[in-house]
């Protein structure tokens, strides 16, 4: 039903900026034993509804995310090199969102060379090797969203927004991956409890289809090409898991919590999921806020890990299940909200074509 779609949007897009607005003043940290009190606190506090506080300001991920929703909603044909200019446009306006330190180069190249080759200076990153930085995958949703009818389509666009500043095959994977556990949440009825094993089994398969390689490859001698199919594989052995007191250890050290793709968005997956049950130390009902929570309670990269895993969460329950308390501490939330309905109302009239 088409409401529900369109809440589902919606609770993407806000998932994903209240993910980044209540990690960025935690992004960095290193997790001690208090954390976990000090965050509860922090939550309750913010969604307490006389609470007034300023703003939690959004970082790189929304900001980039932004410029992606703006080049679905202005032009139905995909023109990447307008989504090379907003990105530009929008980094030197507000250069001081807290952007990766290596992406910066690729803006100014960019604008230097008057946008002429805009695929060219994200393939000089790293001596050539491009960034493997989660850059690509943390401003995905929008994509997810607008093109989850036509799953080709959705991939293409994916692979080709974020070839723009990530060439790396760990980055572009990364942002698949992120861009196809969005899909299968939106796909889910939100009044259905998801089976984590199930879930990420699925994602698992979906995921050996993309990370497909030429069997004479003889470039892929440390399994880079199979990383993601290998982490999932992690995924689930830690859902199923017993908890005990080092298990959160276990998933920093196991799946990774920093700004690489590969160390973090399938940390975001595993977050999602055990939030689908109660998670020790962390008192709310609300698989929403437990996501968040949680993802922010790992420490390292945790803007963009919260932001990952709210933007799964949201497409999964919608509108609904967010706390309208927490999405008004946030910088940015009504645009974003209009931006979702934008996104939404633009795909009426458009035909989807392979
Ligand atoms: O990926 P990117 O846009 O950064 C996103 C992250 C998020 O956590 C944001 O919240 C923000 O804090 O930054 O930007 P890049 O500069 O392309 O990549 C980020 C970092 O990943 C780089 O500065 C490097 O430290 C690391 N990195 C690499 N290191 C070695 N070799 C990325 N690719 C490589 C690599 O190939
Ligand atoms: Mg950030
Ligand atoms: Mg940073
Ligand atoms: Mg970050």
């Amino acid at each position: 039903e088409s409401s529900l779609v369109k809440s589902k949007f919606r609770g993407s897009l806000l998932g994903s900026l209240i993910g980044d607005c209540l990690g960025a003043p935690f992004e960095g940290d290193v997790v001690t034993s208090g954390d976990k009190i000090i965050l509860q606190k922090y939550f309750d506090k913010l969604q307490d509804s006389n609470f007034k506080g300023p703003y939690k300001q959004y970082t790189d991920d929304t900001a980039m995310m932004k410029s992606v929703a703006k080049f679905i909603i202005d032009k139905p044909e995909p023109d990447y090199k307008f989504l090379a200019k907003l990105f530009a446009t929008e980094y030197f306006s507000e250069p001081k969102r807290g952007y990766g330190q290596n992406v910066i180069e690729v803006f100014h190249k960019l604008k230097n060379s008057k946008f002429e080759n805009i695929y060219k200076p994200a393939t000089e990153q790293f001596f050539g090797s491009g960034s493997y930085g989660n850059g690509g995958a943390m401003r995905i949703a929008p994509v997810a969203l607008f093109f989850h009818d036509n799953y080709k389509l959705m991939l293409e666009v994916a692979i080709n927004t974020t070839k723009i500043t990530h060439t790396n095959i760990l980055g572009i994977n990364g942002a698949l991956l992120q861009c196809i556990a969005i899909h299968q949440a939106l796909l889910m009825d939100p009044e259905n409890k998801i089976d984590p094993i199930v879930f990420c089994k699925k994602l698992n398969e979906k995921m050996k289809e993309l990370e497909k390689v030429d069997e004479d490859d003889e470039y892929d001698l440390d399994g880079t090409s199979k990383a993601y199919q290998d982490s999932l594989e992690i995924v689930e052995y830690l859902l199923e898991k017993e908890y005990n007191d080092g298990l959160d250890e276990e998933v920093i050290e196991k799946l990774g919590n920093d700004i690489r793709a590969h160390k973090s968005v399938p940390t975001a997956i595993y977050c999602f999921l055990r939030a689908q049950s109660e998670i020790p130390k962390i008192d709310t009902s609300n698989i929403f806020r437990r996501t968040i929570q949680y993802a922010i309670s790992l420490g390292g990269d945790t803007d963009t890990i919260a932001c990952m895993a709210g933007a799964i969460a949201g497409a999964y329950l919608g509108e609904d299940a967010i706390s309208p308390y927490l999405a008004k501490q946030c910088e940015f939330y009504k645009e974003v909200l209009e931006m979702a309905d934008n996104l939404f109302s633009s795909r009426e009239g458009v035909s989807m074509k392979c």
